[in-house]
């Protein structure tokens, strides 16, 4: 049975005054009304957040005399009076908020971010590879994708997606609301996300990119109705053949800048009416579907590499990086040789909702045959038009220059680990994401002898608005485990225990985070409320142990989907990794990301390492239970 939502956006938000969303007109009457159910984001305790803060600690200080320090402010911080007076305020905002974090999430994460979007903070995803090869399969294949998820908005629309559990707890839908007909505006020193999606006159086109031109395509008829696929396929053609130019100045890469830069170029590219009216264009659409030019080809291995390199930023100047409007929520990107994919503006929401998009549609694409409807004739599809003024042509041969920069930086490897999946953690009845993570930690340990601040993301969508909170995966048990690892005077028994425990607390810091018990977001909300409230910044966020805590070296993050693909984001740290993974039954996804400007890592030699770990885990376990027999 499904149950409904209704649009949370309804309720008036407070504290929200960052996402700037339309007027609400239409109250859709709903049957049941599930997100007023939810509970709200509680507030940790303060000692126990200071507690767990500790132990967090413990792995990543080896200085005794540092951690001592830490030791001592905390303790000042508690007893001096200044925690508990920041937790009141806390507490009173949580009162009187309906999520006491979503604005300043949404601000520290991603609105004041100034760093680019790509690689920096969008993530993107590869679908398997289609079997299209030419260009007509790419049309059709684009023209069935958006007839998918132009369902999909209806089921978001009428309020029918079935709810979504976590450990048995129905989840928030909000951000449901929030993947379509938005998109993220820059600004000089801090950008905005307007959604058109709940206002008088709701978006009816997307924004189709081929060549570096940009299309408004109709995807409603005049009564209402989604076009057919095969109407799509048509107007997709016309786009096509009126853009074959392609020497065109590749507009949409201007979008790729660090933020200020690119808050200053665009109020310099909206001065001219018909470029304003352009971008708004752009900005209303309900999505984007970038038809891309064919890339170099490479070897079977390193496709899928190449591929997620393209979703992140788009291959450079040369390629596809101008083909995109990278501000924009969702762009589904589509190539010629069957490449397939999306990069998406991380600020309005986490990757589940947009790879459960994802499933939906390409179960869609595969239930779906084009069938020959009647051909009402449709009117061509609007190209936009920018005037190229001599300053706008400036800033895009600036932001051409630094995407390449950008493009030459980044590392990435995909895994394909196909030797087992879940199943393998699962028949030790070990927690399998515990197990990659510990897989990770290994690997970690192997390459640099010493283990580092690790983030593994995990939801908090069982509360009203919530978005992650922070699983710290580095923990003393971690540690113990891998040293043990490495360790041949130890016996493979005392190394499965050692597994089994570090898996264990794993899955107690997992516990803790989905429920509203992690400390990196308390942690966040004390800081907020001492720069608005306190005249000097407490020590606790000043010290060496803190920098070091913030410093997550290991980026991870598990999306699960039902669809075999790849998701990748870069990573956190100068001299980081970014470590996306899709575990499936019997095998897992893993893509891995590296700064080549930075000696210390190699995303290739990271990729062999995480796959030497969980063979050798695999090993550990299997040898050992069969000496148990
Ligand atoms: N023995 C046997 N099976 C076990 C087990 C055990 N000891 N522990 C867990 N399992 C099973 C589970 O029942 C589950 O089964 P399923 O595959 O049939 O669903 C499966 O193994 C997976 O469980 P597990 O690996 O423990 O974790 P999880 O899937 O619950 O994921 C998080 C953990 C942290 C990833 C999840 O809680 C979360 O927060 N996800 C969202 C993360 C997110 O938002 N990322 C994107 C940010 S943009
Ligand atoms: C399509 C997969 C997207 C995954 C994105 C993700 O995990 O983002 C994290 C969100 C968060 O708040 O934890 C951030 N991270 C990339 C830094 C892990």
């Amino acid at each position: 049975m499904l149950r409904v939502f209704v649009r949370a956006a309804l309720r008036p938000r407070l504290m929200e005054p960052c996402r700037l969303l339309g007027p609400v007109t239409q109250i859709p009457e709903r049957s049941i009304v599930h997100q007023d159910g939810l509970p709200k984001l509680p507030i940790p305790p303060l000692k126990q957040t200071f507690e767990r803060y500790l132990a967090a600690l413990e792995p990543l200080i080896c200085d005794d005399e540092e951690m001592e320090h830490t030791r001592e402010h905390v303790e000042e911080f508690l007893k001096g009076g200044v925690g508990e007076r920041l937790q009141k305020s806390l507490e009173r905002r949580a009162r009187k908020t309906d999520n006491w974090l979503s604005e300043w999430w949404m601000q520290s994460a991603f609105l004041d971010c100034r760093m680019p979007v790509p690689v920096y903070t969008s993530p993107g995803v590869v679908l398997p590879r289609m079997h299209f090869q030419d260009r007509q399969g790419q049309m059709r294949f684009a023209a069935k994708l958006i007839a998918g998820v132009l369902e999909f908005k209806e089921l978001i629309d009428t309020g029918t997606l079935p709810i979504e559990y976590l450990s048995g707890k129905p989840l928030c839908m909000d951000q449901y609301n929030q993947i379509l007909s938005s998109c993220r505006i820059p600004g000089p020193k801090r950008d905005t996300v307007v959604n058109h999606a709940m206002g008088t006159t709701t978006p009816t086109h997307i924004t189709v990119v081929h060549n570096f031109q940009f299309f408004v395509l109709d995807v409603y008829n005049s009564d209402g109705t989604p076009l057919t696929v095969d109407q799509l396929h048509m107007q997709l053609e016309k786009i096509w053949n009126s853009s074959l130019q392609t020497n065109k100045e590749p507009i949409g890469i201007l979008t790729s800048q660090h933020r200020n830069t690119w808050g200053k170029a665009y109020n310099n590219l909206i001065k001219d009416k018909t470029n304003k009216e352009s971008v708004r264009s752009i900005q209303k659409s309900i999505f984007t579907v970038c038809l891309d030019a064919p890339m170099p080809r490479v070897s079977d291995e390193l496709y899928q590499s190449r591929v997620a390199a393209q979703m992140l930023h788009g291959g450079g100047a040369r390629w596809n990086s101008g083909n995109r409007w990278f501000d924009k929520t969702i762009q589904f990107i589509v190539g010629e040789d069957g490449t397939c994919g999306l990069v998406y503006e991380h600020a309005p929401a986490e990757g589940p909702p947009i790879v459960y998009l994802i499933d939906y549609v390409v179960n869609y694409i595969q239930r779906t045959e084009m069938v020959r409807s009647p051909m009402v004739p449709l009117p061509m599809p609007l190209k936009l038009r920018f005037n190229i003024t001599p300053e706008v042509k400036r800033d895009i041969e600036s932001a051409k220059q630094n995407m390449n920069i950008m493009v030459h930086d980044l590392d990435v490897k995909v895994l394909m680990f196909s030797h087992y999946g879940k199943n393998v953690p699962k028949q030790h009845k070990l927690s399998p994401d515990a197990y990659v993570q510990m897989a990770l930690q290994l690997a970690y340990f192997r390459m640099y002898n010493v283990c580092c601040s690790t983030y593994e993301s995990a939801s908090l969508r069982m509360f009203l608005y919530g978005r992650t909170d922070a699983i710290r995966a580095t923990t003393v048990d971690s540690f113990n485990f891998v040293q043990a690892m490495e360790d041949p005077a130890k016996q493979n028994t005392e190394k499965v225990a050692l597994l089994q425990k570090a898996v264990q607390k794993h899955k107690d810091l997992t516990y803790e985070a989905i429920h509203g018990q992690a400390i990196d977001r308390h942690l966040l909300g004390l800081r907020m409320l001492s720069i608005e409230e306190l005249t000097s910044m407490p020590t606790i966020f000043m010290d060496c142990a803190y920098a070091v805590a913030q410093h997550f070296n290991l980026n991870t993050s598990q999306v699960g989907a039902k669809t075999d693909c790849v998701m990748c984001f870069g990573p956190m740290v100068p001299d980081g990794y970014g470590v996306c993974y899709n575990p499936m039954e019997e095998h897992i996804n893993i893509a891995i990301t590296a700064f080549n400007s930075c000696e210390e890592t190699h995303a290739a030699k990271f990729s062999r390492a995480v796959e030497d770990a969980l063979l050798d885990m695999r090993a550990l376990l299997e040898d050992t239970a069969k000496t148990q027999q």
